[in-house]
């Protein structure tokens, strides 16, 4: 047994990272475009006083420009089509498409863009696979209506799902919802357009902006399934296994609260359609009400669950309540925070490097939920060296992606019903956490730096190649 013949072999993107042309065609700021690039960035990702103010005197905003793959999207999908890629994962940027959030009418220009980018796609034979919000909604919403903790979004975002489903489900088979919707629990302020309370009300309204987010994606799948029978319309979020440092009980109770508060709880929801049991004893171990919910909400929750489990994994987290190793040995995820794993090797950016922990996750994952899993971002961000003779030698990204790829397939032969693998960032872009170019994923290296200097030329790493022959073999040779 080996992966499906028809297995999605690709790369993912994210609007915000990549198109830049940030006010283009009508489209209108979004909560990303807020952001600041640089080290700003990552204070401001949970910052209490964080104003959505676009402050250029202030700070960078590398995002604005991104590689520019609004204007360069057929070169880009060019190149992905020489490396064989059978599926390309971005996001459609909810601004281009009602650049208030609120208004009636869709801005055209922004449906052309997004149609334009299908076909090429298509034209190469690579199914889109298409993120309808990934850490961004319209900047309108979460200035005036607060972002998703405000009930009115869901039906901003119905009407959003209907006007981009309407257009293109004919093409499109493969949809998700919200990117990394387990994220708020750390990052509100971009995955639900919340600003962070001092306030007990802070998880309060987590929970309820996350409640609006399970309704809206059940709609999202309604809309989906009554467009095309056969659509695929799957959750994301980042999945990463919390071990136990020793055998202390105490450390094993932790890493089990841990994976449940981080892991499994909104695809408990999306993917069994209910909240779980345990619901109550996070809302108290977060000192959260439970959220309102409206008449019906629990029947669309149940009856409109997603078609398979996307999820991103690039790390695993290690757990140590008792103290033992102290907290000087602390590794910081973009997303999470546990302890050093003295087992294994971590990226420049402290995200430890856990290939088995890949094989452990997709057994997880499958043995409790028995959907089709698609592991829709993985990958190594490091600060890649242009030689004098132009190559960029990425061995240690191919090394990294070879242990995951093989560990994938390991997981298959343990029964696992896995669909596809788009890598991240398999062209550079802009970081999430950093919101800079130098750390960097792709296997096509873009001539960009933090400052924004460079030519924004294309050129191919040594993984461009290397991946090539992994799709050319199905996974065959590695
Ligand atoms: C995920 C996000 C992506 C992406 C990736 C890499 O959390 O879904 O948007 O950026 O992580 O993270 P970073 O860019 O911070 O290295």
């Amino acid at each position: 047994m080996s992966f499906k013949k028809d297995f999605l072999w690709g790369g993912a993107t994210a609007a915000n990272q990549c198109e830049g042309a940030f006010d283009a065609d009508g489209k209108g700021p979004s909560v990303a475009d807020a952001m600041p690039g640089g080290k700003q960035r990552f204070a401001i990702l949970n910052s209490q006083e964080f104003d959505w103010t676009i402050d250029k005197g202030k700070y960078g905003y590398p995002n604005h420009i991104g590689i520019d793959h609004y204007h360069r999207f057929k070169e880009d999908i060019a190149l992905f089509a020489e490396m064989g890629f059978k599926a390309y994962r971005f996001s459609i940027a909810w601004s281009r498409i009602f650049p208030q959030g609120d208004e009636e009418k869709p801005n055209e220009k922004g449906l052309d863009f997004y149609g334009a980018l299908i076909d090429e796609c298509l034209k190469y034979g690579i199914e889109p696979v298409i993120t309808l919000s990934h850490y961004e909604m319209p900047l309108h919403l979460a200035k005036e209506y607060g972002g998703w903790k405000n009930r009115q979004i869901v039906a901003f975002f119905e009407r959003y799902a209907t006007v981009v489903l309407g257009r293109f489900a004919a093409k499109v088979k493969y949809w998700m919802t919200f990117n990394e919707i387990n994220s708020a629990i750390e990052f509100p302020t971009l995955s639900q357009g919340l600003i962070p309370s001092t306030g007990s009300d802070d998880f309060t309204n987590r929970f309820q902006a996350w409640h609006h987010q399970f309704v809206a994606s059940a709609l999202a799948v309604k809309i989906g399934h009554e467009l095309r029978e056969d659509i695929q319309i799957g959750c994301m979020q980042i999945y990463a296994p919390f071990y136990p440092l020793d055998a202390h009980p105490e450390n094993q109770f932790s890493s089990q609260f841990k994976e449940r508060a981080f892991d499994y709880f909104t695809s408990d929801v999306q993917v069994r359609g209910a909240y779980p049991t345990y619901m109550n004893r996070l809302l108290q171990e977060y000192d959260a009400k439970a959220p309102v919910l409206e008449d019906g909400d629990l029947d669309l929750i149940k009856q409109y669950t997603v078609d398979y489990l996307g999820f991103s994994y690039y790390m695993s987290m290690a757990t140590d309540v008792i103290g033992a190793q102290g907290e000087s040995d602390a590794a910081s995820g973009n997303l999470m925070n546990g302890v050093r794993n003295p087992f294994l090797q971590a990226s420049e950016w402290g995200w430890q490097i856990d290939p088995l922990g890949l094989r452990i996750s997709l057994n997880d994952l499958w043995d409790r939920y028995q959907v089709p899993l698609f592991i829709v971002e993985n990958g190594l961000g490091a600060k890649d060296v242009r030689e004098a003779d132009g190559t960029i030698n990425d061995d240690y990204r191919i090394n990294y992606l070879k242990e995951h790829i093989r560990a994938m397939h390991e997981a298959v032969l343990d029964g696992v019903d896995l669909i596809g693998y788009t890598p991240w960032g398999c062209i550079d872009l802009v970081s999430a956490s950093t919101g800079e170019m130098s750390k960097r994923y792709g296997f096509i290296y873009v001539d960009l730096d933090d400052e924004g200097n460079g030519t924004l030329e294309r050129s191919k790493k040594k993984s461009f190649d290397w991946y090539k022959e992994v799709i050319a073999t199905n996974g065959a040779n590695i």
